[in-house]
């Protein structure tokens, strides 16, 4: 028999809609939900390895328990009652000894984080924490300065933008779907593209102009280019006039930031910084600034970010083509959103392990702070964590330095990962639930905002082929075997989906047409002349005083990075457009499209060394050692090395990526304490190796 479902990818973050083939049981086609205009059919080459990941044996196939050493690979399958029976004895007497604030959970954030945060709310603890200190805290938070809203408050008209600026956006290989297809199109429409990084990248081939910049100056290259724009009235004067805070501050800050200065400072010419500042300002409205990521993991970074934010407003592109646009709501269409699972449970009044709540007000204390956490396990400090759940998260690797996270993960009572795989964290964890596949389970819905806002659906493909449980059952068991059913009193999903749906006029039925639901039919629009931003004054702050308050400067001068010493590199890292960061690399056919990593290196500062493209290097911080393929390229600035992040796995049952190439993080020693205090992100990108010709 076959039939055809509405499902939503989960091979990647990004969690595009899917339309799924299924024919006896077995999952046959996987496209893109057509139905979604932005979508199409298409779909990613990860997001089509979804089939061979399915059917693929080398992920946990039932509960474990550690019987061995942390991290030996030891364990023993165990049936859901005993794994459940395990996790929660000690769950209890960690409560009885510290209260439930001792335990923390983290996840990769997103539309489905609703049930985890319920969960934590339900057994009384506040530690819910997502990934994000690794990601785009610093860029968010610079955001949320700005406009009151974080990285996400605006969506980006791409297709229609006439100039599409991007620092270190790589948005043709670290891709979501939707947003390259709307990028494609931009360039298909002639659109200019500046694209800034040390590295060429596939983005650097589509773009108009290319600067590869010294490694780590943006934030230079963003002054001279904000001071030459405000000199020369190149903004629009208008929208700034009527909407922005804090100009003539700005203005003064910016002095000595000269294009020339700039120049020197970043590698990129003065006559190139003004010929681009004079095109934008002929593009403009329909110019973008992409926020992104990478300007995140800077110790300057918030401020490089806020400095992209405050280019958006000069360029006075809100609400207009090509432009960045307001998500609207389900509030916008006049309907009533989706009912927060946690809505009817008490406040947790304790405070945060990880401060942001206390003396790091200004972070967004919804997404918390892992490292900062970290702190806490390591010390007790300002209290104790005794159990970890990792959940669709894996911090071995996504935090930097692994020997470090061990040692405090070590002080745990209790490590419990919920996987589909068998992650970093997972293999040193005291516990492995294995979770359903995204084709096996259904999933709590999600609101979708956008010009249409309405709520999407994931709905269960298959049979699970293995001992796995949907999250949302893991959760509610839990939560019962913790006493509190009255908060989890859900025996299916249709009863969660209905309590989520109970405040609006949508039934489930109304999802099968789509797999979504709008709640609207015409796109909503905003009178550009009536904007509402999400700060304090409802205004773009250039000056924040509010932050400013809180210790956080609006203007901090520019710091030159520290260069790599006599025979270093600075360690540079990203993703290919067909990995997930480290959750692909063991995939049965996306490891037969890239086995291995390899270390990008200058072709003259390789020359100087005696190595050729295709020789064995050996990579070394003084600490840790490892070799990888040397891969000779002019296309790489010659102060840095890149590789691509997640390989070099060290865990024997995933046979097909097992020592194959070269893990960055291992390379980042101390960083786990390095970040920005006025972004929060973690500065990865400040490590420094030696390569030398292996022997
Ligand atoms: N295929 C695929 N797509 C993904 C993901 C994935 O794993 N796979 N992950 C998703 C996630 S979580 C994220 S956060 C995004 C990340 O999206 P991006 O941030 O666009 O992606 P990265 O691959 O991290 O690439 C960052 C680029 O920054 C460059 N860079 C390094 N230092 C500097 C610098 O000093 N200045 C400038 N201007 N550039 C610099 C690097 O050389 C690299 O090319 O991608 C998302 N999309
Ligand atoms: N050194 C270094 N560190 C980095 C980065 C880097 O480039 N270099 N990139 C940073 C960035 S931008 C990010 S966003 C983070 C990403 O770090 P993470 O969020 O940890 O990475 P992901 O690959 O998204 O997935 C995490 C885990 O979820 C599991 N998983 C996948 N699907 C499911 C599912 O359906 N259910 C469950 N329960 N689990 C599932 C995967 O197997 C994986 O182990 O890493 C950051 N850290
Ligand atoms: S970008 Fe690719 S892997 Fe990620 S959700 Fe979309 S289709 Fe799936
Ligand atoms: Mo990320």
């Amino acid at each position: 028999m076959k039939k055809s479902v509405y499902s939503i990818c989960g091979m990647c973050a990004v969690r595009c809609p899917l339309r799924v083939e299924v024919e006896n049981g077995r999952v046959t086609w996987v496209e893109g939900n057509a139905n979604d205009s932005g979508m199409g059919t298409s779909i990613c080459a990860k997001g089509a390895a979804s089939i061979p990941f399915q059917y693929d044996n080398q992920r946990p196939q039932s509960p474990m328990i550690r019987v061995g050493e942390r991290g030996s690979g030891e364990w023993k399958n165990v049936s859901w009652d005993e794994a459940y029976d395990f996790i929660t004895d000690k769950l209890k007497k960690i409560i009885d000894q510290h209260g439930a604030k001792a335990i923390m959970l983290t996840d990769r954030g997103g539309p489905f984080a609703d049930l985890r945060k319920a969960f934590m709310k339900a057994i009384g603890s506040p530690n819910y924490i997502n990934h994000d200190c690794t990601c785009g805290r610093n860029s968010n938070h610079a955001s949320k300065s700005v406009n009151g809203m974080g990285r996400t408050g605006f969506n980006y008209d791409l297709k229609n933008a006439r100039h599409i600026v991007l620092f270190g956006r790589n948005i043709t290989e670290s891709f979501k779907v939707k947003e390259v297809k709307s990028f494609m199109k931009a360039v298909k429409n002639g659109a200019h593209v500046t694209y800034v990084d040390p590295r060429v990248t596939n983005t650097a081939a589509k773009a108009t102009r290319f600067w590869r910049i010294n490694p780590g100056t943006d934030y230079a290259l963003l002054l001279g280019i904000t001071n030459y724009i405000i000199a020369n009235k190149l903004y629009d004067e208008d929208f700034v006039g009527k909407w922005v805070i804090g100009l003539p501050e700005l203005q003064t800050f910016l002095k000595p930031y000269t294009p020339e200065w700039a120049a020197e400072e970043t590698g990129i010419s003065a006559e190139e910084i003004k010929a681009f500042c004079h095109e934008v300002n002929n593009d403009r409205p329909g110019v973008i600034f992409h926020i992104g990521w990478h300007l995140s993991r800077y110790r300057d970074s918030f401020y490089a970010s806020r400095m992209l934010n405050i280019l958006n407003a000069l360029m006075g592109n809100v609400e207009k083509p090509g432009g960045l646009i307001l998500p609207k709501t389900p509030g916008d269409a006049g309907a009533k959103g989706l009912k927060s699972l946690g809505a009817d449970i008490p406040a947790v009044k304790e405070p945060r392990c990880d401060e942001c709540d206390t003396t790091y007000s200004h972070f967004d204390s919804g997404a918390g702070m892992l490292q900062i956490a970290y702190q806490a396990m390591d010390t007790g400090k300002p209290y104790p964590v005794k159990a970890y759940i990792a959940h669709r998260h894996n911090p071995i690797l996504a935090m930097p330095d692994p020997v470090e996270q061990k040692r405090i993960l070590s002080k745990l009572d209790l490590l419990v990962a919920v996987e589909v795989n068998y992650s970093e964290t997972a293999w040193f964890a005291d516990v492995i639930l294995p979770e359903s596949t995204f084709f096996e389970r259904d999933t709590i819905l999600r609101t979708e905002k956008g010009p249409k806002p309405g709520f999407g659906m994931r709905r269960k493909c298959i049979e699970p082929f293995y001992d796995s449980k949907p999250g949302w059952q893991i959760y509610t068991d839990l939560a019962g075997m913790l006493g509190k059913e009255e908060y989890f009193p859900y025996e299916t999903i249709e009863d969660i989906w209905n309590y989520q749906l109970q405040d609006t006029d949508i039934k489930i039925e109304d999802f099968e047409a789509k797999g979504f639901v709008k709640l609207c039919d015409k796109p909503i629009g905003c009178d550009p002349d009536n904007l509402k931003f999400g700060t304090k004054s409802g205004k773009l702050e250039i000056v924040n005083e509010q932050w400013e308050k809180l210790g956080i400067k609006s203007f901090v001068p520019y710091e030159s990075p520290e260069h790599p010493p006599e025979g270093s590199y600075r360690l540079l890292f990203g993703r290919k457009g067909y990995q997930t960061h480290g959750q692909s690399t063991n995939n049965p056919v996306l490891s037969e499209l890239l086995g291995a990593n390899k270390l990008w290196i200058n072709t003259a500062e390789a020359e100087k060394m005696g190595i050729g493209d295709g020789d064995m290097v050996e990579v070394s911080n003084g600490d840790a050692v490892g070799t990888i393929e040397a891969r000779v390229t002019d296309f790489i600035h010659p102060e840095a090395v890149f590789m691509l992040h997640g390989f070099g796995k060290d865990i024997p049952v995933l046979a097909r990526a097992y020592g194959k190439g070269l893990a960055d993080e291992v390379f980042m020693k101390g960083k786990l304490t390095q970040w920005d205090k006025a972004g929060g992100g973690l500065c990865l990108a400040e490590s420094f190796v030696t390569v030398t010709a292996a022997a």
